[in-house]
């Protein structure tokens, strides 16, 4: 049970020391040249009532430009899952702009996509927002693999960066997809002006849960125009790297997530954070209404430093 002095500890190690000692606890756990490959796509985009701080799809933004379309049909979806296992991913994410699932028709199709992707033998996640527990147990009927909801930052900073729903309720609903069996997928964005500190706390939230996620996002602010957090300092990217090393030594075994930002970050960093833990990325030239890296330029980067992919769906999925 770490406390949050300790993890502030841990991320006092000099750099180095730290990221020697997360590469060992990941060659214990994990096959250090495999990255998994998974693909995102937005099913429903913009229009959130939520108010997150960071976000392009919130209604509260008026400034920032993003498209608003509904929820996409099974077909398209299982079209764009199948594209995705043709081009090497092997677990397929669905978003969806949502405070919450509206029980009915969309649901039901939700719940449909997911056997889709299931059918094709990905892992399949999806992030829909606040559920009840009975759409926690039909998600977990459907074979969803793991459901993301991101605490996203410290207890502390959290009201700072969205006031429509508390960090309380994300961890009623995380418990809920515990309840239901499925694995969850939670972790948190890093650069909106947080503490050290802040994001120390959040990893001790993380490192508690139990079980321990399943895998841990860790993104980096993609800054969009209109939004609250447009502007503001760029973080250090080894913090970046310093985060990766702290999540690996404190869940050995979860899957780390080098999720946004990947664009910003020089292939030097890209390549420390494999080496401090991270074993998984988002692959495909469109995170959800942002931009990742080009397919070919990522085939070369993990070409360049000698890793593989990941070609099989998770023991556990
Ligand atoms: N509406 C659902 C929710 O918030 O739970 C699911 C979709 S939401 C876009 C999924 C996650 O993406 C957020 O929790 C946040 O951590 C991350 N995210 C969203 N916008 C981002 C941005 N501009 N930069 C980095 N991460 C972002
Ligand atoms: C997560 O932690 N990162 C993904 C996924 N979970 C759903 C989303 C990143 C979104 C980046 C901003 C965008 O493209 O809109
Ligand atoms: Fe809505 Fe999710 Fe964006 Fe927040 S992060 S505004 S809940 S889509």
């Amino acid at each position: 049970m770490p406390t949050s002095e300790s993890v502030r500890e841990l991320f006092a190690t000099p750099l180095l020391d730290l990221v020697f000692q997360a590469a060992q606890v990941h060659r214990l756990h994990h096959d250090p040249l495999e990255v998994q490959r998974c693909t995102l796509l937005s099913i429903k985009t913009g229009g959130c009532p939520e108010d997150c701080g960071y976000c392009s799809q919130s209604a509260w933004h008026k400034d920032a430009e993003s498209p608003v379309d509904p929820l996409m049909s099974r077909e398209e979806v299982r079209a764009a899952a199948e594209r995705a296992k043709e081009a090497g991913a092997t677990r397929f994410c669905m978003g969806a702009a949502w405070r919450q699932p509206r029980e009915g028709e969309q649901f039901e199709r939700v719940l449909d996509m997911v056997r889709d992707v299931r059918a094709l033998g990905m892992e399949a996640c999806v992030t829909l927002g606040m559920l009840t527990d009975s759409q926690a147990e039909r998600l977990a009927e459907a074979g969803l693999t793991a459901y993301n909801h991101n605490i996203d930052t410290s207890e502390r900073f959290y009201p700072q960066i969205i006031t429509t729903r508390t960090f309380e309720d994300r961890l009623e609903t995380i418990q809920r997809v515990q309840d239901a069996g499925i694995h969850v997928c939670c972790g948190g964005i890093l650069g909106m002006g947080e503490h050290r500190g802040d994001r120390a706390d959040m990893l001790a939230t993380l490192a508690n849960m139990d079980p321990q996620p399943e895998s841990v996002p860790i993104n980096s602010l993609v800054r969009v125009a209109g939004t609250p957090l447009a502007d503001g300092a760029d973080l250090d990217p080894l913090e970046i790297v310093r985060m990766v090393a702290a999540t690996r030594i404190l869940m050995p075994k979860s899957r780390v997530r080098l999720a946004a930002g990947r664009l910003q970050l020089e292939p030097g960093a890209q390549a420390l954070c494999f080496l401090a833990g991270a074993n998984s990325i988002f692959f495909g030239d469109k995170l959800l209404t942002t931009p990742n890296p080009e397919i070919d330029d990522d085939a070369q980067l993990l070409q360049r430093l000698g890793l593989r992919i990941a070609d099989h769906a998770s023991a556990h999925a």
